[in-house]
């Protein structure tokens, strides 16, 4: 018996369906964030404005300097990650070279990328990109008092939707297409109900255009604080879910955007409760929203629990956002993107009939005693073997694959 059997058969002997939970990872595509692979630089002309409260910090080699350098390490990290999965684009990656303000972009902009994406049998997902720029150096974009900038960017947001909406066309299925703005004060604000105002009334005229569900799917993404915006962040959590419940369009829960000691797993089934769809930022926020690495912790093994158990993945689209540059980029993709599966498949891999049985019995020692035992259940045999299926490497095989790349392009 292989490896693989005879890990089966001691899943099997919990009555968990190893087949069945290999075919349901199989189904379930991340969206990969295309700006782990340039530390957020984008390739606009006057690149390298940083701000909005994020950053990369690091200077590792092998940084993706053009459209072309990034899509070869996209497909070289998917041909590492088992099954299909999306990209995440953001509107400063465009690839032309007329140099377009943000309020100039159109869909011929992207068009690379949407012929790439269709060889790569891959779907998109987009961004308008509120940060990085001169008129949002007040760290206030949407909800800028200047009338005139707040007309740049809701400019800037309706044109990411016509985008959006073409990918969507194209590829057969809706691009979702996800506004984060970065507008905070640093000090105490006096009025935080006029910025507030002011956002709603922007993010109204950005969604008057109506689009086809099958097309687009709108989103909004709060925010807790960011690094020049500790006093007060315009769109917090509460700003956005009354705004996504209103007005019936996706709300994106970044896991770094809350407080370091709420659960933002257990989120989910509350949100999933009152909303349609939902979008996840997967991070993993080290003292702040820092944006490191997703690993296999309990935070993100809880995630795909809570996804899986609720039943909730499908209203629910998993994207990842975190970058590190003080790594490997097209590693740091690999390893968070498939720890984001593995995370599942573990979900998937739990005996749930039997755990809901013992708690609707109350009978917490059994469940506790259950929810102990199976982690030492040979996970890692089941995860080789859907990789194996998939034709991507494991182990010692995948590292040497991981640096060999990475040394072909550390002279970038
Ligand atoms: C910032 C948000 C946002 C960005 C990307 C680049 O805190 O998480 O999603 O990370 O849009
Ligand atoms: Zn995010």
């Amino acid at each position: 018996m292989s490896d693989f059997e005879i890990a089966k058969a001691q899943f099997e002997d919990w009555s968990v369906d190893v087949e069945q939970a290999i075919r349901e990872v199989s189904k379930i595509p991340i969206s990969v964030h295309c700006w782990q692979g340039d530390d957020v630089a984008g390739f606009e002309v006057s690149k390298g404005l940083s701000g909005g409260g994020i950053q990369a910090t690091g200077n590792y080699p092998g940084r993706a300097r053009t459209p072309d350098e990034l899509r070869s390490d996209l497909e070289f990290s998917y041909s590492n990650i088992p099954g299909n999965h999306r990209l995440n684009l953001h509107a400063m990656y465009l690839d032309c070279d007329t140099n377009p303000d943000r309020d100039e972009i159109e869909f011929s902009h992207f068009h690379s990328w949407a012929d790439w994406a269709k060889t790569q049998k891959i779907g998109i997902d987009f961004n308008p990109t509120f940060f990085a720029h001169e008129k949002a150096d007040d760290n206030l974009t949407l909800s800028h008092p200047d009338s005139g900038i707040r007309e740049f960017w809701i400019e800037h947001g309706k044109r990411t939707r016509e985008i959006a909406a073409e990918f969507g066309r194209q590829q057969g299925n809706p691009c979702y297409n996800n506004i984060w703005v970065p507008d905070g004060y640093k000090d105490n604000p006096i009025s935080r109900i006029i910025a507030r105002k002011r956002l709603r009334e922007s993010l109204d005229t950005i969604l008057e255009q109506k689009f086809e569900q099958t097309e687009l799917l709108d989103s909004v993404e709060s925010k807790l604080f960011g690094i020049g915006v500790e006093a007060c962040t315009i769109g917090s959590h509460e700003f956005y879910l009354g705004y996504a419940l209103e007005n019936d369009i996706v709300l994106c829960i970044d896991t770094g955007h809350f407080h370091p000691s709420e659960n933002v797993s257990d989120k989910l089934s509350s949100l999933a409760l009152s909303l349609n769809n939902l979008l996840l930022h997967v991070s993993r926020p080290m003292r702040w929203d820092s944006d490191h690495v997703i690993l296999q912790d309990d935070n993100i093994l809880a995630m795909a629990h809570e996804l899986v158990v609720s039943n909730i993945l499908d209203k629910t689209a998993i994207g990842l956002d975190f970058f590190d540059a003080t790594i490997s980029r097209t590693a740091a993709w690999v390893i968070g993107t498939r720890n984001m599966q593995k995370s599942l498949l573990r979900a998937f891999l739990t005996p749930l009939n039997v755990l809901n049985e013992v708690e609707e019995a109350l009978d917490f020692s059994k469940r506790l005693m259950i929810t102990e035992e199976i982690k030492d259940l040979p996970f890692g045999s089941i995860w080789n073997e859907f990789c194996r299926r998939n034709n991507v490497p494991t182990g010692q095989r995948l590292i040497s694959v991981l640096d060999q790349y990475q040394v072909s392009v550390s002279d970038r």
